[in-house]
């Protein structure tokens, strides 16, 4: 195996053994194949000039097949293999129609177990030799999974764009080119990064038209005394379902992680058993499943492999698996029966708690909105000097504790904005507010950085600027796995410059791939917290 999509590739090169993040030898190498599969429907589709529209479910395929590589969704070897026997039946019914010469990835047969496995091992990461084109290769095809993810969800809750799909597809495709240079594929990282855009909206939109546009709330942290189901990941459709299905049951339900924004749409908000998030992010969920006492769903990643009995505690649904935890399955109509975890909640403890309070957060583009005078005057009276934009993702790795740092020495006349897992550095820290604004404004989970990126462009044209670099706000971003990547594309497609990048540079990045970032885009990694909020407040 050879894996180096996330932040804690090992030793900051990359996973050769087994995945920091847990994944075996078996499922890394299966989910490259996965993806060279996915490569192979896109070279036909791309060859024979395919229309998009009519292929249906193949372009909802696509998604979930690049949905189920990302870091921390699907450890489940079986669900792997059978995603790329799907996507083999699909990619030969489809080169029957089309006469071209393809790819190898759009023709090559495995019949077992056996050949599955030894095909994965030669179509790896480490198959691409220049260093400088796997990097862009991969930098596209880590960027595609991130949006692949965000409009999963959004086709869940009926929203799609052909356009995406075909961009999909073209990019996807381009990776396999040996024709392409390396500026061709530095072009396409960027419009990979306006597809992330696209995909980002499309997303806000399906979110916001379904549940309400998110609204300032105070979400509770402590417990009640009732059985109940601790749902995580960034699937709405799936959280809308469970609360349906256990309303009026006794079973409360709480948010974990990348779910905390469900809080703050008025449509769940109306559920009287949706009581509050408990825990943290992903990372700490050993110990906060153990005290939760009953059952979790994971509507995405992130998963961290569980130890004893915690195993059957977990439910998985949508892209995600785990081998030996109980998935569920849509039925043709989309539907989910999630009876067996309510029936399984009923007969555990209550959650122990772990802490008490609340958190506020619910501040995407229309709270924002809604506060725009008040916010435009602290702005031009100097009572906010400075907007940090500090969205991403957290990690379990100690020199995170930077972000924490961070929050707690940025002057008191700046505000923080964020989104995504990395909120929970600082957002239970009394950091206070400015004249009623809070010091940290949550828009939400990781794909509603949109939010933040809406949030700057009305600011732009407030404060009638001509670039967006010359506003007031600071990109200080977190990063973890392939979602961050593509909200960390879309910002550079947008025209924001330096972006700094941290814990650490990613290891997918050579070195002349990380200088054409660093030189035209001004990204740069993090240093000591004084050192760095000196360079940003100067
Ligand atoms: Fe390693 Fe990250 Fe890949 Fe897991 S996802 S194998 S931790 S690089
Ligand atoms: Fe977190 Fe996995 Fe990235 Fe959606 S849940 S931000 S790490």
């Amino acid at each position: 195996m050879f894996c180096y999509q996330c932040q804690e590739a090992a030793k900051g090169t990359g996973c050769d053994v087994i995945g920091v993040c847990g994944k075996d030898e078996e499922v890394s190498n299966l989910q490259d194949l996965l993806i060279y599969s996915t490569k192979g429907i896109a070279d036909i589709v791309v060859k024979g000039g395919l229309d998009i529209a009519s292929l249906g479910k193949t372009n909802e395929i696509v998604l979930d097949s690049l949905f189920k590589t990302i870091t921390n969704a699907n450890f489940d070897p079986e669900a792997i293999r059978a995603q790329i026997r799907q996507n083999l039946e699909i990619r030969d019914d489809l080169r029957n129609v089309v006469e071209a010469e393809f790819h190898d990835a759009a023709t090559f047969t495995v019949s077992t177990d056996a050949s599955m496995d030894a095909k994965a091992v030669s179509v790896g990461v480490l198959a691409t030799e220049n260093e400088d084109v796997r990097s862009l290769r991969e930098l596209i095809t880590y960027g595609l999974k991130g949006y692949a993810a965000y409009a999963q969800h959004a086709l869940n809750l009926g929203k799609e764009d052909t356009d995406l799909y075909a961009f999909t597809y073209e990019a996807l495709a381009a990776t396999l080119d040996d024709a392409l240079t390396a500026d061709d594929l530095v072009a396409l990282t960027i419009k990979t990064g306006e597809y992330g855009v696209k995909a980002m909206a499309l997303l806000d939109a399906a979110n916001t038209t379904a549940y309400g546009n998110p609204e300032l709330s105070k979400v509770n942290i402590g417990v009640r005394n009732n059985p109940a189901i601790l749902i995580s990941g960034h699937d709405l459709n799936d959280m809308e379902m469970l609360l349906e299905q256990t309303k009026g049951t006794g079973v409360d339900v709480y948010t974990h992680s990348e779910m905390l924004p469900a809080n703050y749409y008025p449509k769940f908000k109306a559920y009287e058993n949706l009581v509050g998030n408990y825990g943290n992010a992903w990372w700490k969920q050993k110990e906060e499943f153990a005290s939760f006492n009953g059952p979790i769903l994971f509507t995405t990643n992130c998963i961290v492999p569980p130890k004893g009995e915690t195993v059957k505690r977990i439910f998985t649904t949508g892209a995600a698996g785990f081998p030996g935890s109980t998935h569920i399955q849509a039925d043709e109509n989309g539907q989910k029966d999630f009876s067996q975890i309510i029936e399984m909640a009923k007969t555990l403890p209550s959650p122990t708690e772990i802490e008490t309070g609340e958190i506020v957060g619910g501040f995407a583009h229309a709270q924002v909105f809604a506060l725009a005078d008040k916010v435009v005057d602290a702005v031009k009276s100097g009572a906010i000097k400075k907007f940090f934009v500090m969205a991403g993702c957290d990690g379990r790795m100690k020199d995170r504790d930077y972000y924490t740092e961070f929050a707690k020495e940025l002057p008191k006349d700046t505000v923080i904005l964020t989104a995504g897992c990395a909120k929970y550095r600082y957002n239970k820290l009394p950091l206070g507010d400015i004249g009623g604004i809070p010091r940290v404004l949550d828009a939400g989970q990781c794909n509603d950085s949109y939010s933040l990126a809406v949030i700057a462009l009305k600011l732009k044209e407030i404060f009638e600027l001509n670039d967006i670099n010359e506003l007031p706000i600071a990109y200080n971003i977190a990063w973890y796995e392939q979602k961050a990547v593509i909200v960390l594309l879309a910002l550079l497609s947008l025209g924001v410059k330096n972006i700094h990048l941290g814990p650490t540079l990613p290891a997918f990045l050579s070195p002349n791939v990380a200088k054409v970032l660093i030189d035209t885009f001004g990204i740069a990694g993090i240093g000591t917290v004084d050192e760095d909020i000196k360079l940003f407040m100067a």
